[in-house]
């Protein structure tokens, strides 16, 4: 080991950051630290998973209809508490909650920011120790400071986010955010309780071999995504062989390794969801934010999922997202069907 290696933690990293805007008021390091706090409580309770009683349904079913896992309680707390508590965020959403919550004090209704989240992305991967993850969004207001924040904030396209990013609980623990400033991921080391800097500058690939789709729902998908599918078993796509199918139906997981390798990740709509099953707010912003971030694409198959004005906090939007060249040859089949429509 190089006892000399300089370690930068998340939080010197944030700091750092900081230190090249004179003007900064720390907030967004603030939040950006609580949320790191979270994801280390909610990490030590994932990793027992299978050993306490924590493990299994709570029995109850949240606003999207779907049975919700205890994990998905404990981690929605955790990351609620350390925001409500902080003095960096004025509200927040939740895959997990029917309704914003709006911190209201004093303190909060100074704060600039927002926050909408998914707490446990892939929960119903924990009984069977398949990674899963947070995500994280952050908006800058625009209801006046020093009152409460109103829904407004946190309607807002996801092209004026200011951050976004997520946690996933895998072989190592990792906690990635973007800001327009680029991408940047950190290791949780064990011995010292910190989130350290593995992963500088990230950048998604133009080109890669993955890509990643619920093969099940194939005979349901529209024609263009069909045939883009079947394109990539093909031999002579453009990579010149057949792309390699990896589909864990963990979201973070299958949509990390793509921003790291690179590939397509692909969640379409289909006969029976017209909007497909992934969130716009908690789920698709963010990752949209990150990959573009990285030098990828995000669309919803006809526009930029950051150009989405949403109307409803748990609206549902289809998406691919991954490498550009990848993207560009799916808007290819996509174009070629909407002009033999026409
Ligand atoms: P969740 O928010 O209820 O956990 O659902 C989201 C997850 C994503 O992580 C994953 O990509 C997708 O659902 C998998 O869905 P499917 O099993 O329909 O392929
Ligand atoms: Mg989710």
């Amino acid at each position: 080991m190089n006892i000399n290696r300089r370690i930068q933690t998340l939080d010197e990293f944030t700091i750092q950051q900081m230190r090249d805007f004179p003007n900064a008021t720390g907030e967004l390091s603030g939040l950006l630290r609580d949320l790191g706090l979270a994801a280390k409580r909610v990490n030590v309770e994932v990793n027992k998973a299978g050993l306490v009683d924590i493990l299994g349904d709570d029995g109850s079913i949240n606003i999207q209809g779907e049975e919700v896992k205890k994990m998905d309680v404990y981690a929605n707390n955790q990351f609620m508490g350390v925001l409500q508590h902080g003095i960096s965020c004025a509200g927040i959403g939740s895959e997990e909650l029917d309704d914003i919550v709006v911190f209201d004090d004093l303190v909060s209704n100074k704060s600039k920011y927002v926050c909408l989240f998914d707490p446990l992305d892939g929960s119903s991967n924990i009984d069977v120790n398949v990674s899963i993850g947070t995500i994280f969004s952050i908006f800058k207001r625009v209801s006046e400071l020093g009152k409460p924040a109103t829904k407004e904030d946190f309607l807002q396209q996801g092209n004026k986010q200011v951050a976004a990013g997520y946690v996933i609980y895998g072989s190592s623990t990792m906690f990635v955010y973007a800001t327009r400033r680029g991408v940047n991921g950190f290791t949780l080391d064990p011995s010292i309780g910190e989130f350290c800097l593995s992963h500088p500058d990230i950048k998604c690939p133009d080109m890669g071999k993955i890509y990643s789709v619920n093969h099940g729902n194939f005979f349901q998908y529209g024609e263009a995504v069909k045939k883009y599918i079947i394109a990539c078993q093909k031999k002579d796509n453009t990579s010149g062989g057949p792309y390699t199918q990896r589909y864990i139906g963990s979201m973070v997981a299958d949509v990390h390794r793509n921003l790291i390798k690179g590939g397509i990740f692909m969640y379409p709509s289909t006969v029976d969801k017209h909007k497909g099953k992934l969130r716009l707010l908690y789920e698709c912003n963010p990752f949209a934010f990150i990959v573009e971030k990285a030098g990828g694409l995000a669309t919803n198959g006809k526009i930029r999922i950051l150009d989405i004005q949403p109307t409803e906090l748990h609206e549902r939007t289809p998406l691919f997202i991954g490498s550009k060249i990848m993207m560009d040859e799916l808007d290819a089949y996509i174009n070629t069907e909407l002009k033999e429509n026409k």
